[in-house]
């Protein structure tokens, strides 16, 4: 059968009707993919699967979310929506609204997103608001002008974005059989981790799984809200993506925390960029800074003796590596080999680097 998207694929865990005429891009569906070569460097006594969130048609988890935020603000009538972003809400409103036909406004702190978002903001033809700011002031402006101003916010306090995002934890069940015992999961404004134990939960009392996992949050060390147990007031990492001081899932996240008996943690920037390497190196998996953190705290628990052999555990990553290239390639400097076009040149190349 053609896949054409969650709403049709999970409508009736979905707030939509018959009626209700989806807005998609065929996001959802995406690959759990289980480790190898990393497992074996850790001494493969776990079960470490992926989940390549960065494959949703945008490139990032925000898909999910956007997909029925879009929907539901068509579906009342709306003409335009906005945002404020880090970077890839902005691209996913952008081209969801293209889909629509409706206008987006993304407000976007200048200098801190990186460039395959922006691009992606500006060639699906958004209106980028661009603020000398931070994320966390971007929020506190979008919310007050969507009272004066006739725009939807996308942002994930709108709850039609997380009930688009739960479906992530129903393809995971559907896949193992059952839910892992942990998932990690990146942590900016908790959105995510708070949809996905919403949909862990719902198939649980389905009877789809006969538990539900410990949920586990990292943050980077310098934008580590929920780790330092307060707001900050001036995040910085190097995954931009999570560049978030004031979460606006707080009292949800705390919530999802304690229930699920898990925890939050954080990694520092270089942390995070040795696990975003080893990912690509080791295992042909791409994805941005930011969404490397939630692998990185699992190696991190699992080096520690934290997680019991033969746990079966769920990372997901949130974003594509092609996001943002720049930092890519800032790691890679000894990468290119510059020659003349000879066949002498080549070859000793290829000898040379074998
Ligand atoms: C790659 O785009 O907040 O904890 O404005 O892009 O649900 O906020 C992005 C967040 C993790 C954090 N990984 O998710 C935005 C934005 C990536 C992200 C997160 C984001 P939440």
């Amino acid at each position: 059968m053609r896949y054409t998207g969650l709403i049709e694929r999970y409508q009736s865990k979905l707030p939509v009707t018959d009626a209700t005429r989806p807005i998609s891009l065929g996001e959802g569906n995406t690959p759990l993919i289980q480790l190898q070569n990393i497992a074996t460097m850790l001494g493969k006594k776990h079960k470490i699967y992926i989940k390549y969130e960065g494959l949703n048609p945008t490139g990032s988890f925000k898909d999910r979310g956007m997909t029925m935020a879009v929907t539901k603000a068509v579906e009342s009538g709306s003409k335009a929506i906005i945002c404020a972003s880090t970077g890839n809400t902005s691209a996913s409103a952008a081209a969801y609204a293209a889909r629509a036909g409706i206008k987006a406004f993304v407000v976007i702190p200048e200098g801190k997103i990186a460039l395959g978002k922006l691009a992606q903001a500006m060639i699906h033809g958004a209106v980028i608001i661009q603020i000398k700011g931070n994320f966390d002031d971007g929020m506190r402006l979008v919310k007050e002008v969507a009272e004066h101003a006739p725009v939807s916010i996308v942002n994930s306090i709108n709850p039609f974005r997380l009930q688009g995002q739960k479906t992530a934890a129903f393809e995971i069940i559907e896949e193992l059989g059952n839910a892992p015992d942990y998932h990690y999961l990146p942590v900016g404004n908790a959105g995510n981790i708070s949809a996905h134990w919403m949909g862990y939960k719902e198939y649980h009392s389905d009877g789809k799984s006969n538990h539900t996992p410990k949920m586990v949050g990292y943050q980077a060390a310098g934008s580590a809200p929920f780790v330092i147990g307060s707001m900050v007031d001036n995040p910085e990492t190097i995954a931009t993506a999570i560049r978030i001081g004031h979460p606006q899932s707080w009292d949800l996240a705390q919530k999802v925390i304690k229930e699920s008996n898990g925890w939050f943690d954080a990694r520092t920037d270089a942390q995070i960029l040795t696990t975003q390497k080893l990912l690509t190196e080791k295992e042909g998996i791409f994805c941005e800074p930011a969404s490397s953190v939630s692998l990185s705290g699992a190696i991190a628990d699992i080096k520690t003796g934290k997680i019991p052999q033969k746990s079966t555990i769920v990372c997901t990553l949130t974003g594509h590596g092609l996001k943002d290239p720049d930092t890519a390639i800032s790691q890679c400097t000894d990468a290119i080999i510059n020659i003349n076009p000879t066949i002498d040149e080549v070859r000793d190349a290829i000898l040379n680097n074998m």
